[in-house]
Order: C-alpha cells, then structure tokens, then sequence
C-alpha cells in the first residue's frame, strides 16, 4: 500500500505486515502515524487475499509511545475538538486476527497499541511500561481497561502507577504476551504463527475473536448464548463442509473463507 509517511506495508501470500516506520524517533506516535496504521489494517481487514495481520516497528523499538512533543500543548478542549480516540477506537473493530512483533521499548501510547493486538510474540529483552505518571498524566487509550483485563487489578496498579519497566519474562508470566523469542528470529517466528493461523478457516477465526472479545465484558450465560450464535453461523459456511469432509476423506482442507 502506498501513500503512507510514517508506516511501510506489504502483503506477501496471505499476511499482511504493518511496519512503524519512525526509528529515529523509536517510532513514537504521532497523530497522523495513528490515522495511518488503522487505515491500513481496515484496508486489510477487506481484502481478501490477507487472513492475518502483523504488526512491528522498524529500528530498535517498537514503540516509545505518543510523541511527546506534538502532545505537550495540548488541552482539553483541543484533544475533544481533534477527537484522536476515534482513530483509537476503531482498532477495537478489526475482524482478522492482528499479531504485533515487538522488540526494544513497548512505552505507553505504543503499550497502548501493542495491547490492542491479539498476539503478542516479543524479542527477548523487550521492555513494556506506562511511564505516563511520570509525565502527570495517565493512559487514555484503553491502557488501564486492558492490562486490568489481561493481567488482573494487583499488578495493573502496580504498573500503571510506577510506570516500572516489565520485562519480557513478567509480561508473559502475567498473561500479557504469548512468546518470547530470541531477537534475530523476531520476523521468522512470528511469519510462522501468521502462516499457520491463515491455513485455518478464516470465518471460523474471525468468529472465534469475535465470541472470545465477548467473552472478556460479558457474564457467562450472555457470554455462552451469543457464542451460540456464531457456532450455528459457521454451519452456513462452505469452509465448515470442507473442514468436515475433508476429515472424512482423509485429505488436507481446503479452506476459502466463504
Ligand atoms: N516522543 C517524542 N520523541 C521521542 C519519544 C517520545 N515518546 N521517545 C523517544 N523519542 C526521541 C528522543 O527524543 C530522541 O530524539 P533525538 O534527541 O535523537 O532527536 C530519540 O527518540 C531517541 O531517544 P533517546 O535518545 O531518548 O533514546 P534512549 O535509548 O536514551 O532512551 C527511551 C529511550 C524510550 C527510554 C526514552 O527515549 C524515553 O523515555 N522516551 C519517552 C517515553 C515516554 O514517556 N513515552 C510517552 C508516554 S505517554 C492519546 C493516545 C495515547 C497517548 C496520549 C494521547 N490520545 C488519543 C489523545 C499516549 C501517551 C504516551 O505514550
């Protein structure tokens, strides 16, 4: 996809990788870089050719966080005016399942950002924290609601209100992060999980993040009659004919997303 100032993309077989593209700056995010990665993952998240997404940041970091700078004068009558959460929000709206690879500083907007992945696989010595206290201010773009909700209310405060740096090893021990894998194969292992996610039926992933997002804001019984729903949707599908006689004719299926 062309046409992007603060991000590269590409496509190569069914993944599609988002790359922040701001090393000098370890990627720090400014408005326009925000607008750019979710218009890129919904351009992704229509075309079907791409069944999973990743998401990574070229240089030594991820991601450091907002740009400081461009934020510091801001008040709060201009952040309601430039309304940045609804670029924010609609990361909440992706339906493919989003990967983030992530390395070198994982700081509060970019924490932010790596949060609202469904995979984490990290480089060993990756270094994730809120440093927004620090700054007299707090997350604002879903960095409470979902550390609390990954990693529980003890360790959330503990975090949020030191702004201390976790490492890989506690980010995964807490539920924060799938993986952690050595630094050089970062790209290598990551590719592998979004390759052996995109040869599972797509509508049956795509249903699955759907009922398990539910799952984390519902109570169970709502929680099980709308996953309910998605299961009979499935049985609509050719992929679930497929997957079915597939097994039955012992051979590999073959699956459309249709
Ligand atoms: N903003 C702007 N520039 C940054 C930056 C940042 N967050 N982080 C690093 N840089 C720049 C540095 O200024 C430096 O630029 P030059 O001096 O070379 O021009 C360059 O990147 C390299 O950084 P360092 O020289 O500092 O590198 P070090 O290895 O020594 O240190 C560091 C790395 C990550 C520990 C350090 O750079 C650092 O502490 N960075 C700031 C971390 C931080 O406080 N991040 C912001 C948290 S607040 C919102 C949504 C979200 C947010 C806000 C609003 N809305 C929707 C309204 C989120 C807020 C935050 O993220």
């Amino acid at each position: 996809m062309n046409g992007f100032e603060f991000i590269e993309s590409t496509v190569t077989g069914n993944i599609a990788v988002i790359e922040l593209n701001r090393p000098r700056q370890l990627n720090s995010l400014n408005r326009k870089m925000v607008g750019e990665i979710i218009t890129a993952m919904e351009t992704f998240d229509r075309e079907e050719i791409v069944r999973t997404i990743v998401l990574t940041g070229k240089g030594r970091s991820f991601s450091a966080g907002a740009d400081i700078d461009e934020m510091r004068g801001d008040d709060p009558i201009s952040l309601e005016l430039l309304n940045q959460f609804a670029d924010w929000d609609r990361f909440s709206l992706i339906k493919k399942p989003i990967i983030g690879a992530v390395k070198g500083f994982v700081l509060g907007g970019g924490f932010e950002l790596a949060l609202c992945c469904d995979i984490l696989i990290a480089a060993s010595g990756t270094e994730f924290s809120f440093p927004e206290a620090s700054l007299g201010v707090m997350p604002g773009a879903g960095g409470t609601q979902r550390l609390t909700k990954l990693a529980g209310r003890t360790k959330a405060l503990e975090w949020l209100w030191t702004g201390e740096r976790i490492s890989a090893e506690t980010a995964l021990k807490h539920g924060v992060i799938n993986k952690i894998v050595a630094p050089e194969l970062l790209m290598e292992e990551t590719l592998k999980f979004a390759n052996r996610l995109a040869e599972q039926p797509p509508l049956s992933l795509r249903l699955i993040k759907d009922s398990v997002n539910k799952a984390v804001d519902y109570p169970l019984y709502e929680g099980m009659q709308y996953e309910r729903k998605n299961f009979y949707l499935l049985f609509a599908s050719q992929d679930q004919k497929e997957g079915m006689n597939a097994f039955i004719e012992k051979r590999r299926p073959d699956f459309h997303g249709k």
